[in-house]
């Protein structure tokens, strides 16, 4: 196997970063320009090997995204057997081997691995593959495949998928023919599963009016299309009209559309026009991020973001868990970040009652933190997010004798909300159907839905700064601990406002810093957002 790397290894020279910067695995893997991936996307496959045989055999998968990144960005990540991110403890391997300056480097660093980790190099190893429709998605999938084929591990190229759709078909290799099977080990068991989810978490009710779904010209536009041809017509009404579907050009990739713009510009995109009154949402990239709007008569914009979705959930959750009669037994818990609104984090504690949580960014923080909970319920403000079922959860919901025939639907439709909801990570198509399930439910527009509480006037920025890596963070990223100094002048600017807040943190997917702030009226938070943002300026370019 030795001799095989090392051959293969000759095709993919790892390209210094300079400036002394080290490849890192960031808030959702390797993310970079394309052009420095092929080599990248090499280590990883070994590490991807090294995974599965730790995990005696079982399947691990390996996503080439950039999400929400622009198009000629790329990236890679890996997920675990059942379709989590990887598990933190392995990041630093991924760091070690993507950053080993030769071959012969790099082949000791994977012996020292398998041999601190006691890894049976002899063991059956597979791993599957999916990329979002960047073009240089199909060189990284081979220089993955070169690796896998010089460690011989079964390899499934599953080509164009969804991030969650990637994930979910993880779970189900894994999970095939055992009790807890995930469902059907293909792209198409993943429609059946949701379409069926989708129809008995209905339970009859009506949507009303149609659905826009901006899908950022990116991979959630033909997958989504497929989807709806898996709902049969006679059993709901869901008119849908899919827009930003462009996946032929690859330039128009998250430009002037999609979740993170919507998110960021705090408007619609503006093409194509929206039509007041309208629903609409938008997902990112690669479909796992959520965001939904509309404009009024007078175009004005309104927008329910991750906070909205969660608060909604929790909401909608909190009811049925009483309905079901499971109040005292099931526990449920919500998870946000720092970026969360703080009207959205008063609502859902002081108003629900429910716990709330605080993790750093990326779902692999919340994820870990939302499984300590029956019903944990995660969503970041940036529409990313998903509801995880314990399996006591699930157990009650399917032990429990129903006492009244309320109480069967309540039962029912957690249920099918377990099956709807991706239990892997968060996932566009699957968090839009629960949104119109709630909806259809509770009869609502989005303007009731908007009117739960009032958001905080908020600004998020992005910064450029000459090293990002100056920055580091604390209290779930809520201060800066470095550079010294620089937490000390935002909390200067943030007393000068009323009801403020504001943090500033490095990116770990782009090459920037991101400023949030929010206050009590849109002036006062742009002008706290712009006061901050020139606090990080001048401390990251000194
Ligand atoms: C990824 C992560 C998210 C995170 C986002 C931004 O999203 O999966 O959890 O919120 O990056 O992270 P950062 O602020 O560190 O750049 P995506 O949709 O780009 O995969």
């Amino acid at each position: 196997m030795e001799a095989a790397i090392l051959a293969a290894s000759q095709n993919y020279p790892i390209v210094p970063l300079g400036g002394g910067q080290a490849y890192t695995y960031g808030t959702a893997g390797f993310r970079m320009k394309a052009e420095l991936l092929a080599p990248v996307c090499f280590r990883v496959g070994l590490l991807a090997f090294l995974r599965s045989a730790f995990m005696n055999s079982q399947t691990i998968g390996v996503m080439v995204t950039a999400s929400h990144n622009p198009a000629p960005d790329n990236g890679v990540k890996i997920v675990d057997p059942m379709g989590e991110m990887l598990e933190q403890d392995w990041e630093k391997y991924a760091t070690a081997l993507v950053n080993a300056a030769t071959d012969q480097e790099l082949v000791k660093i994977f012996n020292r691995i398998a041999s601190e980790l006691k890894i049976n190099l002899k063991l059956p190893t597979k791993v599957i593959c999916g990329r979002d429709t960047r073009p240089s998605g199909p060189k990284l999938v081979a220089a993955l495949a070169d690796a896998l084929v010089a460690t011989n591990t079964e390899f499934i190229n599953y080509g164009w998928l969804t991030t969650p759709q990637l994930h979910y078909l993880v779970r189900a290799t894994n999970t095939e023919g055992n009790p807890l099977s995930y469902g059907k080990v293909s792209e198409d068991g993943y429609y059946e599963k949701l379409a069926d989810a989708f129809i008995r978490a209905m339970n009859g009710r009506k949507i009303n009016g149609t659905l826009t779904v901006d899908c950022a010209n990116g991979i959630g536009a033909p997958k989504l299309i497929k989807f709806l041809k898996f709902l049969p017509q006679d059993k709901v009404n869901f008119v849908v009209k899919v827009v930003n579907d462009n996946v032929v050009k690859p330039d128009v990739l998250n430009l002037n559309c999609g979740a993170d713009f919507v998110k960021t510009k705090q408007r619609a995109p503006p093409s194509p026009e929206p039509v007041p009154g309208g629903r609409s949402c938008s997902f990112d990239g690669d479909a796992d991020r959520l965001i939904y709007y509309w404009t009024d008569a007078e175009k004005r914009f309104s927008m329910l973001d991750g906070d909205r979705i969660s608060s909604l959930a929790a909401l909608f959750f909190g009811s049925l868990v009483e309905g079901a009669g499971l109040k005292d037994e099931l526990r449920i818990g919500v998870v946000q970040t720092a970026y969360a609104n703080g009207a959205s984090t008063a609502y859902i504690s002081q108003h629900l009652k429910l716990p709330v949580i605080c993790t750093p960014t990326g779902v692999k923080h919340l994820h870990h933190v939302a499984q300590n909970f029956d019903i944990g319920i995660y969503f970041e403000a940036n529409g990313h997010g998903t509801v995880l079922f314990s399996p006591d959860a699930l157990s009650a919901l399917k032990t429990t004798a129903p006492q009244s025939p309320a109480q069967k639907d309540c039962l029912d439709i957690l249920l099918a909300l377990s099956d709807l909801i991706n239990q892997t990570v968060g996932d566009a198509i699957s968090d839009m159907l629960l949104v119109e399930v709630i909806l259809a439910h509770k009869i609502w527009t989005l303007s009731d839905w908007a009117m739960t509480y009032t958001d905080l006037p908020n600004r998020l920025v992005r910064i450029e700064v000459g090293d990002k890596d100056l920055f580091k963070t604390t209290d779930a990223e809520r201060r800066l601990s470095r550079p010294q100094g620089a937490q000390d002048e935002i909390d200067n600017e943030v007393k000068k406002f009323k009801n403020a807040r504001s943090f500033a943190r490095a990116s770990g997917t782009e090459n920037a810093c991101r400023v949030y702030a929010e206050a009590a009226t849109r002036s006062e938070a742009n002008e706290l957002a712009e006061r901050v943002a020139r606090i990080i300026e001048r401390y990251g370019n000194q």
